[in-house]
């Protein structure tokens, strides 16, 4: 009896559930525009494209991966390992640029996953239920606003090629939330930020699966979570659930001359083979009330600025500039975090009123927390 009057309600008024916050506060995306769930990929890639106000809804899983056909490519092997040791499509000369003396193959691949949905401003992209997303092709946002992308899944591109494509790219944009989505079986980045300039933004409560069958050290861990390259990106990370990577998790930065802020806390990093955060040039990453489980390298020491407090009186040094103390993070069974030692002028790019008002539970409960309310089917 239920079941017609839940759904009426629910194609009538379709809102993204709970309030953004961190940098992405105010984001409203489609706002309350009529919710509506297209009828197949070329209406969704309208709806998503287009410059009209929409909730676009999925109720299953619209998948790409064949949508465009099949194409043969020259591909090289960086990584010599084995088993399943990812190759990289030769896209733009990357082989010939980096890795001249590898191997060459030719192979098959979903050209789909090169040719990402493009997502316009004030859109809300919601998934229904535990099973709404798109699989085969990832979304690119390029300059636009306003976009909330909530309870959906994107798996499945081109999972055995580097190149094969992202699953979320943002090359600039402002006001955009991710949150509560499901990432698995990715070519290259699970998130990206291009290098124009990304602000007003939150990953959260999102799911990084890294369990692949090929990755590019051959130990069954994705490699490639998350990248922050952007002119100035203003980022807020939180409440994720990173598990079986290996690497990227995130890396920010690396680029001369730009420079990002990024506001890492209350995530459950797992089974890291490899190193999570790879602070790089220009970059400061203020770590908080994290949990590293079982994390070779929890922080990678880098070019970067990396302020991640470990004792109360590294936590209550934050007081002089961000005006209240930080959250410590704990690692067991885990490498060493680098602490605060050299790193006291990453604060300076978190005095803003967003990262000082910031709620940031004890890291002693995100385990749970996180694997109670991460990814999808626990909002919508
Ligand atoms: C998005 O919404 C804002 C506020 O209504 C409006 O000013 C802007 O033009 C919209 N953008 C697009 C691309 O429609
Ligand atoms: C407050 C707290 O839990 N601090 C812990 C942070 O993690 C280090 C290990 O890196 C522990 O030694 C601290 O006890």
């Amino acid at each position: 009896m239920l079941g017609p009057l839940v759904a009426l309600c629910f194609a009538s008024s379709a809102l993204a559930v709970g309030t953004p916050f961190g940098q992405a506060a105010g984001t409203t995306g489609g706002g309350n525009a009529k919710a509506a769930t297209p009828s197949s990929l070329t209406e969704l890639t309208t709806w998503l494209s287009d410059s009209t106000t929409r909730v676009i809804v999925l109720d299953k899983i619209f998948d790409f991966t064949s949508s465009e056909g099949t194409a043969r490519i020259t591909a090289c092997e960086p990584w010599t390992c084995s088993p399943n040791a990812q190759l990289a499509l030769d896209t733009n000369s990357w082989c010939s640029n980096y890795y001249p003396n590898a191997a060459k193959t030719t192979v098959t691949y979903n050209k789909a996953g090169l040719n990402p949905l493009k997502v316009g401003s004030n859109k809300t992209l919601l998934g229904k239920g535990s099973n709404g997303g798109i699989k085969g092709k990832g979304l690119k946002i390029t300059g636009a606003n306003n976009i909330i992308i909530q309870n959906i899944k994107i798996t499945d591109i081109n999972a055995q090629y580097v190149w094969g494509g992202d699953a979320i790219q943002i090359d600039g944009g402002s006001g955009i939330w991710i949150d509560h989505n499901y990432f698995q079986n990715i070519a290259r980045q699970m998130v990206v930020t291009g290098y124009n300039s990304v602000t007003k933004t939150t990953f959260s409560n999102n799911v990084f699966n890294g369990d692949t069958a090929y990755s590019a050290l051959c130990n069954g861990q994705h490699y490639w979570v998350a990248l922050f390259t952007g002119k100035g990106d203003q980022l807020t990370f939180a409440y994720n659930y990173l598990y079986k990577t290996s690497g990227r998790g995130p890396h920010v930065s690396g680029t001369s001359g730009y420079s990002q802020n990024v506001h890492l806390y209350n995530n459950y990093f797992v089974s890291m083979d490899g190193h999570a955060i790879d602070a790089q040039v220009g970059s400061r990453v203020l770590l908080e009330g994290n949990y590293f489980n079982k994390v070779k390298i929890p922080a990678q020491r880098s070019t970067g600025q990396t302020y991640a407090p470990v004792s109360d009186a590294e936590a209550s040094a934050c007081s002089a500039t961000i005006g209240r103390k930080c959250v410590p993070n704990i690692s067991i069974s885990s490498g060493a975090l680098p602490g605060v030692a050299s790193d006291s002028g990453t604060l300076q790019g978190f005095k803003d009123s967003i990262s000082k008002g910031a709620s940031v539970m004890a890291a002693s409960g995100v385990g749970s927390y996180v694997q109670a309310n991460a990814g999808v089917g626990k909002v919508n």
